[in-house]
């Protein structure tokens, strides 16, 4: 048996948690030979529902879960850890601004941020709680002797909503969807690349003739999907966000399959695809199962995507400069 490892969940009594840290206790994430402990963090008056939790967990007998610390104090949770996701955010409030939501949230992952340095060596840390891109820049920027590599936004569940819909129309399993990027931000202007998508290794746009879909309710579905849960469900996406969080750590854990490539939000050098410096901008990338990554280059970017690349990339502009003096 492999020696314990810890890892951080923050925003551990809220929904997607709740989803999330069953799988990665019961083995689902990190591996059946891995024990792990798990130290969950909330905000003092969600402490009590957290207790709820840690009952749950402990009534699971997960044979692999060798312990729990529950806390409010961040310096606490990050102590240790070798993996950091990132959930708890606030929702945003009835008259809430964007600009409010961002500076409200962005305060977390200040603190957050720095208190990573109570981290393990091996440190990997994916930001999920929205605005999940700006977020991740702010703790990066203050995890000053971290690399900022190894920081990632999440961006699986709109890759894995993308896969979804494209393998529906064109009447085949998901298994046969590959190479999916989206690029930008997690937000309703990201833009799912169809061009660059394949479907059982054909370019997609062959594969689906219809170029209408494509260009128009492929991607609004994708940017909307979040919405239309809600709208639906009167819920927010909590399960499948947990998924794409169980599949995101994976695909960072392990080597990216030959010819394909994953998408994450990593801080831009500005050496690819013509994206800026110094936004947190979703890439294709692939994962060399030892901890380091690279961005795929090579891919094509035409005139149509190039349009929808500079309108993301203007809106994490933005809210970079909302929240420019929380970057340390
Ligand atoms: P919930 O509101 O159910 O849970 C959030 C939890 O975070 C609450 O329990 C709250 O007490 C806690 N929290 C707030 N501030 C905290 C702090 N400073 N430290 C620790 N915990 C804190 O939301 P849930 O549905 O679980 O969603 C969590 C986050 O994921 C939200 O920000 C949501 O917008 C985001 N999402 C991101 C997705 C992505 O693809 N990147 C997709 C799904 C999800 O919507």
């Amino acid at each position: 048996m492999k020696s314990p490892i810890r890892v951080a969940v923050t925003g551990a009594a809220g929904q997607l948690a709740y989803s999330l840290i069953f799988r990665i206790a019961s083995g689902g994430v990190f591996g059946m030979d891995q024990p792990l402990q798990m130290n969950l963090l909330e905000i003092p008056p969600a402490m009590k529902a957290l207790t709820g939790v840690a009952m749950e967990l402990d009534d699971c007998a997960f044979p692999l879960l060798q312990g729990m610390v529950l806390t409010d104090k961040a310096e606490e949770a990050f102590d240790g850890i070798s993996w950091g996701l990132l959930v708890g955010s606030k929702p945003r409030g009835p008259g809430m601004e964007r600009k409010d939501l961002l500076t409200e949230n962005g305060k977390i992952f200040v603190g957050q941020g720095q208190a990573m340095e109570r981290a393990a060596e091996d440190l990997r840390v994916l930001v999920v709680g929205n605005p999940a891109n700006t977020n991740c820049l702010i703790a990066l920027k203050n995890a000053s002797d971290i690399p900022a590599g190894r920081f990632h936004a999440m961006m699986r569940l709109d890759q894995n909503r993308a896969a979804a819909q494209l393998a529906a129309k064109a009447g085949v399993g998901v298994d046969q969807v590959s190479n999916i990027v989206i690029w930008g931000n997690h937000s309703a202007t990201q833009y799912p690349d169809f061009f660059n998508a394949r479907i059982g290794g054909k370019p997609a746009a062959e594969a689906i003739s219809d170029r209408a879909w494509l260009e128009g309710d492929f991607i609004s579905t994708v940017q909307q999907r979040g919405k239309a849960i809600i709208d639906a469900r009167g819920l927010s996406s909590a399960a499948s966000a947990a998924n794409a969080a169980v599949d995101h750590v994976i695909s960072m854990r392990s080597p990216t399959p030959d010819g394909d490539w994953v998408s994450s939000g990593v801080l831009s050098s500005g050496a690819h695809y013509d994206i800026p410096e110094g936004i947190v901008s979703s890439f294709p990338l692939r994962f060399d199962g030892k901890g380091g990554w690279e961005v795929v280059e090579g891919l094509e970017i035409g005139a149509f995507a190039r349009e929808k690349i500079e309108a993301t990339v203007k809106e994490l502009q933005e809210e970079r400069s909302v929240v420019e003096d929380l970057l340390g």
